[in-house]
């Protein structure tokens, strides 16, 4: 895990990254990127609109679900949270675990991380609050954890749905390598009408189209680019044959960036891919869990099925 990379390591990391996806012959940026600390503001702001359905309507399935989980969690056990995004979600399970004694939330970002640590202090003063600094997509080196007690580890937000196949199952088999006694519960967004889904990732207010083009405003921070936000188009697309909402920054025109002193060239329409949202039914979702070394023991759904909670165990 990258717990201890510097913020100059971090730089390198990102600079690397994003000048390897620019150069690639179809360009793409990991959505990782996506989450500086305005980025991890606006995807806040994109789970509060009515276009948005997956925090909702996950909310409501964790909230009639609760006495479940905290069944699972034990008594005096430990929650660890992977990509401590939504604070209304994590809210609602420490809520409900009133005996809870540990919380560790994982994230990429380190304010955020902190914010979301010191807000839940605050409202939980008897709790010990262990953030990690760390990006969970890499595999997990010693977490400081006490073995004796039971582990929940909590990873909402269908962001298992961000990754390849391959790498959602490595990340799942990571997971299971650290904490193989844990049960875990992974929030997974279902496949549904195509409308449905272009409407949550093209929002009518914007916020997702500004959530996208940040990642030009943070290439332009912090790596010396001269990207010109008016010549670039957030646009999502359903690929119905990998079962996922691409999100994509279209060049408007013919030109080219300046990056790190390096010239990028872009022909007109050509895109910079930003996302995957992969939608899973329970079949292909099972077949990942247990590729990661994982078994599905529960499986709790809106009665829309729109969006499922998963209860895994190694
Ligand atoms: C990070 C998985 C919660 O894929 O739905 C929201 C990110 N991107 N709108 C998703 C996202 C565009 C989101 N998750």
């Amino acid at each position: 895990m990258t717990k201890h990379a510097s913020p100059d390591e971090q730089a390198k990391i990102f600079r690397e990254d994003i000048l390897q996806g620019l150069k690639a012959s179809r360009k793409t940026s990991n959505s990782k990127w996506l989450y500086d600390d305005v980025g991890s503001h606006l995807f806040e702001a994109i789970t509060e609109l009515d276009a948005y359905y997956p925090t909702r309507t996950e909310l409501a399935i964790l909230k009639a679900n609760a006495a479940k989980y905290r069944r699972l969690a034990g008594a005096r056990g430990t929650m660890v949270e992977l990509g401590s995004g939504s604070s209304r979600k994590t809210d609602l399970l420490l809520s409900a675990f009133q005996d809870l004694s540990v919380y560790m939330p994982i994230d990429i970002s380190a304010n955020h991380l902190k914010a979301s640590a010191d807000r839940v202090r605050r409202a939980y003063p008897s709790l010990a609050v262990i953030p990690v600094a760390a990006d969970f997509t890499q595999p997990f080196g010693k977490l400081p954890l006490l073995p004796e007690l039971p582990i929940l580890v909590f990873f909402p937000g269908s962001t298992i749905g961000n990754f390849e196949r391959h790498a959602a199952a490595d990340l799942l088999g990571h997971v299971r390598e650290a904490m193989p006694e844990a049960t875990m519960i992974v929030g997974v967004d279902r496949p549904k009408a195509e409308d449905i889904l272009l409407e949550a990732y093209d929002d009518p207010a914007g916020i997702t189209a500004a959530f996208n083009q940040n990642l030009l405003q943070r290439i332009n921070r912090e790596l010396e680019a001269d990207f010109d936000l008016s010549a670039f188009t957030h646009k999502a697309v359903w690929n119905a044959r990998d079962s996922r909402i691409e999100m994509h920054l279209e060049s408007l025109k013919t030109q080219t960036v300046t990056v790190v002193g390096e010239t990028i060239a872009f022909e007109k329409g050509e895109t910079i891919h930003t996302e995957n949202s992969h939608k899973y039914c329970e079949a292909a979702f099972s077949d990942i869990a247990r590729d990661g070394g994982w078994r599905i023991l529960d499986t709790d759904t809106d009665e829309d099925g729109l969006f499922s909670v998963y209860t895994l165990q190694a």
